[in-house]
């Protein structure tokens, strides 16, 4: 799915401001039709931000249900005789949209966008009402999944994930405009043959036109051109696209009536590079690649998961201080922003769907001892595997096209035991393969299905693996938790022969806390569990990477094994660096 950009033939206009805003606990809002009118009792909300901390009240932090957004937008007169789209980044977790009286739009899934066509309904020069309404309500058919409950208290949400229910607008909204006849999506594929690249492409349009392709070179100048709906571009010489050199050619699609008249234009930034597994490395660009860095959140004070320019440049700037190469998008796809940024500064993707919290066993932390099993007709069935399949298509339609994304991750830690697991996963997989055959694929593997049990690693390229050793277990032992680790990460290359990436490992670490000894939430201990792993992944070959958990602290939900939130951070909440960070550098850049 194409950005909205600007171009010769294309404008867009920002819907981001402040919209007006309206909880409806009662979930009264469609029964009566709200967006028929000016939301009444509304206040202001900014767009994009999530909602729940921007007014001080647990009515807002803890809303289980609907809330209504609008906001009215006016037409530029300009755009007469084009097609005009309204689209949304995101809206969490799923949503409905009405322009003026009529509904346009239906989601499902909080973090890929959506639009509608919106031509016949709007005027330009005109203006028009815009009304949304985002519902937060997680279940046994959303991504992440969750337990809606009835109790004397009101409506209460479960889940089985580690971060705080975020939702609301929490990327920008647009409305644009095409020509009527216009490019309508592009896919790129890209090959290294000695110091030759290829792009293949496909570029998909709308009415009849002939299509010309021109690729240029980041200083302009043209390397070469095509004809048609698909094609093959060589490009001698190329300067590949590699993790550290973010060099990006531009592809520009043009479709011409038959006179020759320009009537779309639409540029996509190309890097030439592959990927690939071979044994137990990783390769890009036939080089084994080492990941370096961190899982991460779009997480933020005040604005929650709203993406924020400011504050996704500083996250980047701070990586590159500390000498991170990689990131994953734990656990949900993150503001396409994110991903044109490390495209254009060689950083490395690894790009995963919100499956995350498959696993039900976490109920007992919620004192639940009859545990229900995780993959059934009554819990993950075949409504979760639907929204799973279609959040796998949403993401890699969304984002193939990036040279950072090196990896696609299907799931975060789900159940990963037993032939119902298999059966869950297997089809998602194959989709992924199916419709981007290009690039590795991969799952999150949580410490419970070993390397014995898991039955979904075959299914994979990569193994990537979350483990907690001196933490969740060998708590303050590390003498005891560094055999353990490498134990584990022994067998899995010894059972699997693929290359490991520890996509989580970390320890809470309370800013200011301190101790001689080893201390759980210490900033020391914090920093010497660190340095434990690392004497560890040096001496097993089979490890390609190493990602802390977390760059940054970050929003939970309250419990009794969080200090207002998860504390794992390499940096605080507000981004100030703890003593981990120092020795987390030394070891990334071999700097002070
Ligand atoms: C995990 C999860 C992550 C949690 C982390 C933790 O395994 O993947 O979402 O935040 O552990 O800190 O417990």
């Amino acid at each position: 799915m194409l950005r909205p950009q600007e171009s010769v033939t294309r404008e867009r206009r920002s819907l981001n401001g402040l919209w007006t805003f309206r909880l409806d606990p009662d979930g009264a809002g469609r029964a009566e039709q709200w967006w028929r009118a000016t939301l009444a009792g509304a206040r202001e909300m900014p767009v994009p931000a999530s909602y729940n901390d921007i007014v001080p009240d647990l009515a807002f932090r803890d809303h289980v249900g609907d809330a209504w957004y609008q906001t009215t937008v006016r037409v530029p007169r300009g755009w007469a005789g084009q097609r005009i789209v309204l689209r949304f980044d995101a809206a969490t977790h799923r949503a409905v949209v009405w322009v003026n009286d009529v509904q346009v739009a239906e989601h499902e899934g909080g973090y890929t966008p959506f639009e509608a066509e919106v031509t016949e309904l709007v005027e330009p020069g005109g203006a028009a009402r815009v009304t949304v309404v985002v519902n937060n309500e997680l279940t046994w058919a959303s991504l992440p999944p969750g337990i809606l409950r009835e109790t004397a208290a009101g409506r209460t949400q479960q889940y089985f994930h580690d971060f705080f229910n975020y939702a609301g607008l929490h990327r920008s909204v647009w409305l644009y405009a095409t020509p009527r006849t216009h490019v309508t999506d592009i896919a790129v594929d890209t090959e290294l043959d000695g110091g030759t690249g290829t792009v293949r492409y496909t570029v998909g349009q709308v009415g009849s036109a002939a299509q010309r392709i021109v690729l240029r070179d980041a200083a302009g100048v043209e390397v070469a051109t095509s004809e048609g709906a698909e094609g093959v571009l060589t490009v001698p010489e190329v300067h590949p696209w590699a993790p550290g050199d973010g060099y990006l050619y531009e592809l520009e699609a043009s479709l011409h009536d038959a006179a020759g008249v320009l009537l779309d234009r639409y540029a996509l930034p190309v890097g030439v590079r592959t990927v690939a597994v071979h044994g137990t490395e990783f390769l890009i660009n036939g080089e084994p690649f080492y990941f370096r860095g961190f899982g991460k959140h779009e997480d933020a004070p005040v604005r929650g998961k709203g993406h924020d320019d400011a504050l996704m440049v500083h996250d980047f700037e701070l990586m590159e201080w500390i000498g991170a190469n990689s990131f994953r998008t734990s656990h949900y796809p993150y503001a396409e922003e994110v991903l044109d940024y490390a495209d254009r500064h060689g950083i490395v993707v690894i790009d995963e769907t919100a499956a995350v919290g498959l696993n039900l066993s976490v109920l007992v932390t919620y004192g639940r001892t009859d545990l229900p099993p995780t993959y059934s007709e009554h819990t993950l069935g075949p409504a979760t595997q639907r929204t799973h399949l279609q959040a796998v298509r949403e993401l890699i339609r969304r984002d193939r096209n990036h040279p950072s994304v090196v990896l696609w991750s299907i799931a975060n830690e789900p159940d990963a035991a037993g032939p119902a697991a298999r059966d869950y996963f297997a089809p998602l997989f194959a989709e992924a393969r199916k419709l981007d055959p290009g690039r590795p694929v991969g799952y999150v593997n949580m410490i419970a299905n070993g390397p014995d049990t898991c039955t979904l690693t075959d299914l994979a390229d990569v193994v990537m693996v979350n483990r907690y050793y001196g933490w969740y277990a060998n708590n303050g032992d590390l003498a005891g938790a560094e055999p353990a680790l490498e134990a584990d990460l022994r067998a899995w290359a010894e059972r699997h022969g693929k290359p490991i990436i520890v996509t989580e490992y970390g320890a809470d670490a309370v800013t200011g806390l301190h101790a001689v000894v080893d201390t759980p939430w210490s900033e020391e201990y914090q920093a010497r569990l660190l340095e434990m792993y690392h004497r560890v992944f040096d001496r097993v070959d089979a490890v390609v990477g190493e990602h802390i958990w977390n760059f940054a602290d970050f929003a939970t939900q309250p419990a009794i094994v969080r200090v207002d939130g998860n504390r794992k951070g390499i940096f605080t909440r507000d981004r100030r660096p703890k003593s981990a960070a120092f020795t987390v550098r030394r070891r990334w850049r071999g700097a002070e």
